[in-house]
């Protein structure tokens, strides 16, 4: 596939003013009428008007009425052009699609035999012709026409105009929106759902209708999803002063979608995964996600919508910003379910959820074959940058301006952005002026985060000079080379830092010219290769408490022995810092097992560790939920990362280690919070309840773990007992890590419970896809997840099935998944061609499991790169997974 660059961007010279939409609906052959009002783009040189298509047969084209001359009317390869004259032209294109032969759910496809569409990026060119590029913003109009039968409902974006019935048994709805919007936030939904709806005024007065759509029988399981919304919106006008600009906001769950959910212009389409949650089948982690994704979608509407992208290069102006927003709102609801005195905590248990994730994610792709910038300069599929550095380094980057600005200053950026920018396709540049004017600011090295790719390593020192009381803190940045850039240039990072004192207060800070001290942190701006900074006034050595808050998206590298992270995972007053330091302890920790057992010698944990764990795990005075994050250990993702070379076996025989050593000698303390920590009552989702319940599930996960007796017979009975999806997956989930063999009943009466339920049912392949092997002895998880395969639930053609059994074997499970003997890597290449002849998409992101293949060992290499090739080497492979592997043998 041709590389497409950045810098090529050009505007069209003829776009659309009006698009009027017919969609004659049917299963096998759907006919679309379009009709545009095209506009010759007076700035731009003459040209022809492009049109792209893929997989469209065209039935007609006029233009203002006449079909063209010959000559007039190009076919490309991935469309039309035409040439029109004058300043103005009608043309009216009809097409006909086959929406049961597309698997690709990317543009206009049958779920439940139901219609629905996806169009971000490039869908809308898979129902018409069109000028398909997010800078072409037009007002719509759509008749939709169908088997009122098979599709009693039919939806699309803005407002009803009008409804009503057609011959032969068939009946049509018009809608129109009255906002200009480019092609990829079209929708329509054509299908038997039924509907909970509420009214709500916005702050100005305007009464609206909020609609939650799903399928019959799920409606008891819509109600989070419609309080998530109004949360969403009250939070939107409070926070930044923005209001719901539409009469109508309708959510439509659909069971076969590739991402999360689609923020369409008033029709918001979303996996039933982010909307669909009771009790009885839903985790407070479920709960979590409806509320953030729901979030996520409606804030859209104005970072995305209203202002959008003017070309997909610029994909992280609406993600970057949208992700940050939706982090601010999930704290903000944490804080106030809390209360004011465990707020700080409750906004610290979400921000280190979101650096877990940034890590976890985030990082291995800056350190791989497909790294770039939040700002790509070049891609071949757009699909393939959707990309946790996309999403959740760009909200990194926000996060940063907002840290720099201040709440008031970044506010004043945002009324500004939207005061020139409202109704246009913009930049990331656009974005960051309108921040530095509204600012007083010169933020142009800052903008260097859009360009460079790679995590930027923090380097920390520092200097105590008894005689004088002062500390010299250095601090240096370097970012490695990454494909395409082997040099990089020193950003603006901010660090946020502490000082404490020995008897583990925070001390005041005074920086050397300052005429007092100030408050106990405070934001260094490191725009240099390497800088000092020193802090006076000081009467003992102090310990430094760097990036505290995670304030910026960098590896922090600073030497620490294990008595200073023993002392900060006891004492830093801020919760982040308190987090990562029994992160860092917990890695080298398991990295020095790792390398023991990987070379056959004996291997111990450290007492001093257990110890230090246990403090923080046990200190009653601190919140569950903080604890719960505190006892988790790093994600295995992010500690293959920091072994050189990724050893996964090695790995799993150190986390084993740990896992039981913690359970095992914790024992006591685990039991006495299984007794304290249950919940009473009917299960509600709150924060405070959350946390109980998580901080019991692990401690059940280290006692199963550890086999203890005592708390596998309460895993048992909990799972048998539970009153709520969280109690009973959490013991499922405990027994089934575990060498039990109480696991296999459990699984089954699991599955018997739960057998028509899909949602539940992921979950059901997700444990089982990630589970570990406790006995040496024991069948490998590939056999399992084989045997899956042929499961009468699952399917090679639903996102959710694909991401539940297979994405959790690639990417969670990697001591199974690269077992020696190279089965697990054979079964991927097979996978990843299957999946590639139905759905590009969901190929692309099981491929990616294998991008970082060059930091294993040299005997996985080995038996991974003939898989690489025999994939490569696939007739018809898509550009998705064509890009992937393309760059991984690079
Ligand atoms: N903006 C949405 C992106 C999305 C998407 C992209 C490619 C293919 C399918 C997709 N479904 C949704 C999701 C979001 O960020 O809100
Ligand atoms: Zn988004």
């Amino acid at each position: 596939a041709p590389t497409i660059h950045r810098a090529d961007y050009r505007p069209l010279p003829w776009t659309v003013e009006r698009i009027d939409l017919h969609f004659n609906l049917d299963p096998t052959a759907t006919v679309v009428t379009s009709r545009l009002n095209c506009v010759r783009n007076p700035e731009v040189e003459a040209g022809p008007l492009r049109l792209w298509g893929d997989t469209l047969e065209c039935l007609l084209l006029t233009v203002d009425g006449a079909e063209p001359a010959a000559a007039a009317l190009r076919e490309l390869e991935d469309g039309l052009e035409v040439d029109l004259a004058g300043e103005r032209a009608v043309v009216e294109i009809h097409t006909r699609i086959d929406p049961q032969a597309n698997t690709t759910l990317s543009g206009l496809y049958l779920s439940n035999g139901g219609f629905f569409t996806q169009c971000e990026a490039e869908g809308f060119r898979r129902i018409t012709y069109f000028p398909d590029r997010p800078d072409v913003m037009a007002r719509y109009t759509v008749t939709l026409e169908a088997d009122r039968e098979r599709c009693p409902v039919l939806l699309s974006n803005g407002n009803l105009l009008e409804q009503g019935e057609l011959p032969g048994g068939r009946h049509y709805a018009r809608w129109e929106d009255p906002f200009p919007k480019p092609s990829y936030l079209f929708a329509l939904v054509a299908a038997r759902l039924v509907v909970l709806e509420r009214k709500a005024q916005t702050a100005s007065g305007r009464e609206v209708l909020l609609q939650v759509w799903v399928e019959e029988g799920n409606l008891d399981r819509a109600g989070h999803a419609m309080d998530s919304l109004i949360h969403s919106m009250r939070w939107d006008e409070r926070t930044f002063g923005l209001e719901l600009d539409l009469d109508r906001f309708m959510i439509v769950a659909v069971a076969d979608f590739n991402m999360g959910a689609m923020e369409n212009k008033g029709l918001n389409i979303f996996n039933t995964k982010y909307v669909l949650a009771k009790p009885d089948t839903a985790t407070d982690v479920d709960y979590e996600h409806i509320e953030s994704v729901v979030a996520h979608e409606y804030f859209h509407n104005w970072t995305g919508n209203r202002v959008t992208c003017r070309d997909w290069f610029q994909l992280t102006l609406k993600e970057g910003l949208t992700v940050f927003r939706d982090q601010q709102f999930s704290a903000d609801m944490l804080a106030e379910a809390a209360g004011e005195e465990d707020a700080a905590s409750a906004r610290a248990v979400k921000r280190i959820d979101d650096v877990r994730v940034l890590r976890a994610a985030q990082f291995p792709e800056d350190a791989g074959p497909m790294a770039h910038p939040i700002r790509p300069d070049s891609y071949q599929e757009i699909n393939n940058f959707y990309t946790a550095t996309v999403y959740e380094k760009g909200a990194e980057v926000i996060r940063m301006l907002h840290t720099l600005l201040g709440t008031e200053g970044f506010r004043n950026g945002m009324d500004l952005y939207f005061s020139y920018h409202d109704g246009k396709a913009v930049t990331c540049d656009d974005f960051v002026d309108a921040m530095a004017e509204a600012n007083g600011r010169d933020l142009d090295q800052f903008m260097r985060w859009y360009a460079q790719a790679g995590t930027p390593r923090l380097g920390a020192r520092g200097e105590w000079n008894a005689a004088d009381g002062s500390y010299t803190l250095r601090l240096t940045q370097h970012t490695p080379p990454t494909p395409g850039q082997a040099e990089k240039l020193p950003l603006v990072i901010p660090v946020a830092v502490g000082l404490i004192a020995p008897d583990g207060s925070d001390l005041p800070l005074q920086l050397e010219g300052e005429s007092q001290p100030g408050a106990s942190t405070r934001v260094l701006e490191l725009k240099t290769a390497e800088q000092r900074f020193r802090f006076v006034g000081l009467s003992a050595e102090p310990v430094p408490s760097l990036l505290r808050g995670f304030s910026a998206p960098v590896l922090l590298e600073l030497e620490e022995d294990d008595e200073r992270l023993a002392f900060r995972m006891a004492k830093d007053s801020d919760p982040c810092n308190r987090w990562d330091a029994a992160q860092r302890y917990a890695e080298r920790v398991i990295l020095a097992l790792a390398a023991d057992l990987g070379q056959g010698r004996a291997a111990a944990v450290p007492e001093a560790f257990i110890r230090a764990f246990r403090s923080l795990a046990t200190d009653e005075a601190l919140d569950p939920a903080f604890r719960a994050q505190a006892a988790a250990l790093p994600a295995e993702g992010y500690l293959l990362e920091r072994m050189s070379p990724a050893d996964p076996a090695a790995l799993r025989a150190a986390l084993r280690l740990l896992y039981a050593t913690l359970g095992e000698r914790l024992a006591a303390d685990w039991l006495a919070l299984c007794e304290r920590l249950p919940v009473a009552g009917e299960y509600r989702y709150h924060p405070a309840d959350a946390g109980r319940r998580a901080l019991l599930n692990l401690a059940l996960r280290y006692l199963a773990a550890a086999g203890n007796e005592a708390g596998l017979a309460l895993a048992r009975q909990r799972f048998g007992a539970a009153g709520n999806m969280t109690d009973r997956f959490g013991a499922l989930a405990a027994l089934v890590q575990s060498a039990s063999p109480a696991r296999e009943d459990a699984l089954a009466a699991f599955h018997a419970r739960y057998k028509d339920d899909a949602l539940v049912l992921d979950k059901w392949f997700s444990l089982q896809a990630g589970a570990w092997r406790w006995q040496d002895d024991a069948p490998g998880t590939l056999l399992r997840v084989k045997a899956l395969l042929d499961d009468a639930a699952f399917s090679l053609s639903n996102p959710n099935k694909v991401y539940s059994l297979l994405g959790t074997f690639f990417r969670a499970n990697p001591a199974e998944f690269h077992a020696a003997d190279g089965s697990g890597h054979v079964f991927w290449a097979d996978m990843v061609i299957a999946l590639d002849a139905r759905n590009p998409q969901v190929a692309a992101r099981m491929a990616r499991a294998l991008e970082n293949w060059r930091r294993y060992t040299p005997a996985l290499q080995a038996s991974i790169r003939p898989q690489l090739e025999r994939v490569l080497a696939t007739k018809g492979l898509s550009p998705d997974v064509s890009e992937v592997i393309g760059k991984a043998l690079q």
